[in-house]
């Protein structure tokens, strides 16, 4: 039974489901994409006759309208018209707000650095004047679950590992965070730091000594995204999964024993898995056909995405639907 309390852990029944990708404060094209689908605002919340929508986190940071997109959203779930998992964005709001305990080292979970400053800067601007709504969402961001399992899908934010559901299983019975894995979250070789890790930001593998990327978005990153639907890889070119090319020849750079050791793999033979996070770009294709993954870069004026599940235990890429960013996201 489910009650106010556990409803964000319930995938609310439907006859198809409609999946959506990041959405980072793009609340006027969410909304357009809501209306392109048939769905109607009624008394404040989207909807649709027959379908649910199921968010794959990432709602908040980066974009114009995050106040409105998630109110959007939470109104949604509330209502049971959709679910929503975590994403690491929605990790970080909350580690970042968390006070951490006596003795911890730092004032919160995650540390106010420079660069955690800006990734949530947006965010805390856009709430200033309502401070208690944005505790109200920090308070429903602890009740989202990690993954959701259906029997006919599943979806995670960044990659699905089942060790680590496995575990996180064992330690709480359900697909949260409790209160200790929380706190775990942000301490290095912990179960909870590679379960949020894994789960809502994916597999990272390091560049060799003394290579860097310098990203489209200003950062400098010496560890490189990697997928988990290779079967056999051999190189760094069968498994980087990110916008920026790697420097050099290192995409046909092998693979040693260790680092494809270090890498997962999720089997064709496994139900339809659903994911965002990669900032994904040009023409929602499928990654494999029972793997799709649903962030066009919205908030870089890329695509908002969906796809439109009705049962297939094989994906069909027509039924992507989708809008472009405008602009003023207007
Ligand atoms: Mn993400």
């Amino acid at each position: 039974m489910s009650t106010d309390a556990d409803r964000s852990q319930v995938i609310p029944e439907a006859t198809g489901y409609d999946l959506i990708g990041d959405v980072h404060g793009c609340a006027h094209t969410l909304e357009r994409l809501l209306t392109l689908m048939d769905y109607r605002c009624i008394d404040g919340v989207w909807q649709h006759l027959e379908r649910k929508v199921i968010f794959l986190g990432d709602i908040v940071d980066r974009g114009p309208r995050i106040r409105e997109a998630l109110q959007i959203v939470y109104n949604m779930v509330q209502s049971n018209q959709a679910a929503m998992i975590m994403g690491n964005h929605e990790h970080n709001n909350l580690t970042y707000c968390t006070k951490a305990p006596e003795g911890f080292g730092s004032e919160h979970l995650r540390t106010h650095t420079e660069r955690h400053n800006r990734l949530i800067k947006e965010t805390l601007e856009q709430f200033e004047d309502y401070p208690q709504e944005w505790e109200m969402y920090l308070e429903w961001f602890k009740s989202l679950p990690l993954y959701l399992e259906h029997e006919q899908f599943r979806v995670v934010h960044a990659c699905w590992q089942h060790d680590l559901i496995e575990g996180l299983t064992q330690r709480t019975g359900t697909a949260l965070l409790d209160e200790s894995l929380l706190i775990e979250s942000v301490q290095r070789e912990t179960f909870g730091f590679s379960l949020m890790e894994k789960l809502t930001r994916g597999t990272h593998m390091n560049l060799p000594e003394g290579i860097e990327i310098h990203s489209g978005d200003g950062f400098t990153r010496r560890t490189f995204r990697t997928h988990f639907w290779a079967k056999d890889p051999e190189t760094y070119g069968d498994v980087v999964f990110q916008p920026d090319n790697l420097p050099g020849s290192l995409e046909d750079r092998a693979l040693t024993e260790l680092e494809k050791s270090q890498l997962h793999y999720y089997g064709r033979d496994e139900r339809p898995l659903f994911i965002g996070h990669y900032w994904c770009e040009g023409v929602p294709a499928l990654v494999t056909p029972n793997i799709a993954c649903l962030d066009y870069s919205a908030v870089k004026y890329g695509k908002l995405v969906s796809y439109r599940f009705s049962g297939e235990s094989q994906l069909d890429a027509n039924n992507f639907v989708w809008v472009s960013v405008e602009r003023d996201e207007s």
